[in-house]
């Protein structure tokens, strides 16, 4: 069986990672609509050595296609979603849009591939932030096992997670400083080019930023426990691809590095890259264009008796977005729509 299928926001840098990777994967695609605004429509997408043009999401009529894949921001979601999933298309948003409210299942699929069955209540899946998304990937086994109560977490996150027009900025700004030319700052608040910002989304009333509020909100939802407490910092890195994370948990259960790292090499969609050696932990540059989230650095925290340290890297716009929405419309039609 074949399925229709929408990509809205097609031309950005996961629209663009969603279509190699349905094609990467062998998706049952029947017909495919790339899907953007009005400014993008007009262009053309190549899709299994096809050229197809970009159609303006305003004209489209959704009872066409069975799935939908959205990744063209919160407002763009807000005024589509609902429109598609009452047309018969199931959604699955890569924004914050839908994540937080109640009858909206936020999946990994590693972690909780149950809560799709939810996109029942609206014909709408959400998929979470990429710093939770491979987070959760690599602390899911360890939360079964002895039970996570407290989750410390530092990011380190690539400029593709804000879009292509950050990728340029960066690019854009270390030509510049190598040519002795003026640096612009258009879509970061400080340089990034060698340069790191603590600041990603915008400022909540508490001090921490919506992207570390994000990582608290998401990991309660997903790992079905409202008692994880998750303290973030995200931070902005001068890195094209892959964010990195420094990640700290004290659990309810002592376990050792060697029992997490037993754990962790037989979790799903993880890869454990730890030999306690130079180079013998994973750097963005090994995740990038990979699908698994890299796990190294496993030890147990000196200042803590079940405390334990992992670092954390992962493709942001593979398994970060495009690759988890496509992991998400793979089990919704073996399991749901077959
Ligand atoms: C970033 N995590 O790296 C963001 C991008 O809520 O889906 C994804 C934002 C989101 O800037």
């Amino acid at each position: 069986k074949k399925y229709d299928v929408a990509i809205l926001g097609a031309t950005g840098a996961v629209g663009e990672a969603m279509l190699s990777i349905l094609e990467q994967r062998n998706f049952p695609v029947g017909k495919l609509f790339p899907l953007a605004s009005s400014r993008s429509a007009g262009s053309t997408v190549t899709f299994r050595n096809q050229e197809i043009t970009v159609q303006d999401v305003e004209d489209f009529d959704f009872s066409q296609v069975q799935i939908g894949l959205f990744s063209a921001g919160s407002s763009v979601s807000e005024k589509y979603a609902p429109i598609a999933a009452a047309a018969g298309c199931v959604v699955i948003d890569n924004t914050a849009q839908f994540r937080y409210e109640d009858d909206i299942p936020l999946v990994v699929p590693e972690v909780n591939p149950h809560a799709i069955a939810q996109y029942k209540n609206r014909g709408i899946i959400a998929n979470p932030n990429c710093s939770t998304i491979q987070m959760l990937v690599a602390l899911k086994p360890i939360h079964d096992a002895v039970g996570i109560e407290r989750i410390n977490v530092a990011t380190y996150q690539a400029v593709s997670g804000t879009g292509k027009e950050a990728i340029e900025e960066l690019a854009e700004q270390t030509r510049a400083l190598f040519n002795h030319q003026e640096v612009k700052t258009e879509v970061y608040s400080k340089r990034i080019a060698f340069n790191v910002l603590p600041h990603i989304d915008v400022f909540m009333d508490n001090g921490y930023t919506k992207e570390e509020m994000k990582m608290v909100w998401e990991t309660r939802k997903i790992m079905e426990d409202e008692t994880i407490m998750v303290n973030a910092t995200a931070v902005r890195v001068p890195v094209f691809y892959g964010h990195s994370e420094a990640v700290h948990i004290e659990t309810h259960k002592k376990i050792t590095a060697d029992e997490a790292c037993a754990l962790l090499e037989k979790a799903p969609g993880v890869q454990v890259m730890d030999r306690r050696e130079p180079g013998g932990y994973p750097t963005a540059i090994e995740a990038a264009g990979q699908d698994a989230t890299l796990v190294g650095r496993i030890r147990e925290d000196i200042s803590h008796p079940r405390g334990l340290n992992l670092w954390v890297v992962s493709d942001n716009v593979r398994k970060g977005a495009a690759l988890n929405s496509v992991q998400i419309a793979e089990i919704l039609i073996e399991t749901y729509l077959a």
